[in-house]
């Protein structure tokens, strides 16, 4: 098995060879081949706007990013367009819930049919079931109760961009995550329709995606058999009221609410209950936190090693949205520091604000709770004097867990929830 891949968890704290390189002159190469190689009716990009990335990104990482619409979207942060990967600007996040059109998109792979919703089938089976079953879009809605949960989905690897010293995979700012209102079906309902037996430890999900080239191998995941069972895992079929966008797995795709978006499968097409644990690669040699590193809830413990367990649930964190870095303010005026919290299901219990670079700390105000594994919005009023000042805000959730001061290094940039810091000046 290949254990010098980017998203392997298995590889040691080696540092990348290319670390140190100019990131920019790396990418622009990268996007150059990637047109070379011609482009998909789908991701035909329209025209190109750069933007500075996320302030803080450590030296060597490229400064700026481009501005670009993958079709039905609005202008994202482009990282990668082969495979498609897109990050949500800070500024969206001003709002709870976060529009379908401005959601980040993460792929793997880069075949990734327009699937046809009439045509679309999930299949329902494996060796820990009792019977199998397949079901058509219309059966999913005509079948079983349909719910809604509100979560985040945010990739493991946001904010890896921010890793110091780098590490290899898309290099994400602050954007790699959303927030949206998910209807479908309890997948518990589906499986236990078809019968789970005691045996079942995980199930695996695959999508109607698929590599290329052969090197990179398909994205198939699986989750605990507990984690399959529980109420609000969902098989959604719309999100905020409107069918799934195509980049973000239309016409299905798994809501695992708390835990982190690798196992939100897109364009599911496949549901297995295995009785063994699943050894594909993107089980046992990617997305993989060392042991003991983070103060984590949620066992996988089918998939543990010696070493290290894959990633679950989402630490707790928090981002301030406005006043954005930079921003001139009215000194003696009021200003309204704002943002979000969110963490892996536990909720939301408090977040503090500091204006004066962390020296003193004041609660925010929590804003309107839409359940807990959504995003919480905060804010704080504050009179700024003339001069600089440095806000910061950390979040604590209601196990009490809370955010770093400084990154814990893994190799793969996994968990990044640094308190988020922003300048302003008042004059
Ligand atoms: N079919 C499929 N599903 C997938 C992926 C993928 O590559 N293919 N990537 C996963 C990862 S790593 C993340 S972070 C989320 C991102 O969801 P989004 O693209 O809707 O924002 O999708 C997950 N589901
Ligand atoms: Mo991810």
């Amino acid at each position: 098995m290949a254990r010098s891949r980017v998203f392997d968890g298995l590889a040691s704290h080696r540092q990348p060879e290319y670390n140190g390189i100019d990131r920019r002159v790396f990418l622009q190469t990268a996007v150059a081949v990637g047109a070379v190689a011609g482009m998909s009716s789908l991701a035909r990009p329209a025209a190109a706007q750069t933007v500075p990335l996320t302030p803080g990104v450590p030296a060597g990482v490229r400064a700026e990013a481009t501005l670009e619409a993958l079709k039905g979207k609005r202008k994202l942060i482009k990282l990668t367009y082969r495979p498609p990967n897109y990050e949500t600007p800070l500024a969206v996040f001003n709002d709870a819930i976060t529009p379908n059109d401005a959601f980040f998109v993460r792929y793997h792979v880069s075949d990734i049919p327009e699937v046809a919703a009439a045509s679309w089938r999930l299949k329902i089976g494996g060796e820990g079931l009792n019977g199998v079953a397949e079901y058509g879009l219309s059966d999913l809605k005509s079948g079983f109760e349909q719910v809604e949960v509100t979560a985040v989905c945010q990739c493991s690897g946001n904010r890896r961009g921010l890793s110091n010293p780098h590490v290899q995979g898309v290099q994400w700012g602050y954007g790699a995550m959303g927030n949206a209102r998910w209807k479908g079906v309890r997948l518990r309902d589906v499986l236990n329709k078809a019968g789970v037996k005691k045996e079942a430890v995980e199930i695996v999900i695959d999508g109607a995606d698929k590599p290329l080239v052969d090197k990179t191998p398909d994205f198939i995941k699986s989750i605990p058999a507990w984690k399959a069972l529980d109420e609000n895992t969902l098989i959604a079929l719309e999100m905020n009221g409107a069918p799934l966008p195509h980049w973000n797995g239309f016409p299905a795709r798994l809501i695992v609410p708390g835990w982190t978006g690798t196992y939100w499968m897109k364009h599911l097409i496949s549901v297995q209950a295995v009785t063994k644990p699943y050894g594909g690669f993107w089980m046992a040699a990617a997305y993989r936190i060392p042991n003991g590193k983070f103060p984590l809830v949620d066992r996988f413990i089918s998939q543990e090693t010696a070493a290290n367990t894959p990633i679950t649930e989402m630490v707790v964190n928090s981002l301030i949205t406005a006043p954005a870095d930079g921003q001139k303010l009215r000194a003696g005026g009021a200003v309204e520091v704002k943002g979000i919290a969110w963490d892996g299901g536990y909720g939301i219990r408090q977040v503090e604000v500091s204006t004066n670079g962390g020296k003193s700390w004041r609660p925010a105000t929590l804003g309107r709770d839409l359940g807990r594994f959504s995003f919480r919005q905060w804010s704080y009023r504050f009179a700024p004097k003339a001069g600089t000042h440095t806000l910061l805000a950390k979040a604590t959730n209601a196990m009490g867990a809370s955010q770093t001061f400084e990154a814990i290094f893994n190799p793969a940039g996994y968990h990044h929830n640094v308190v988020h810091r922003v300048d302003v000046v008042a004059a």
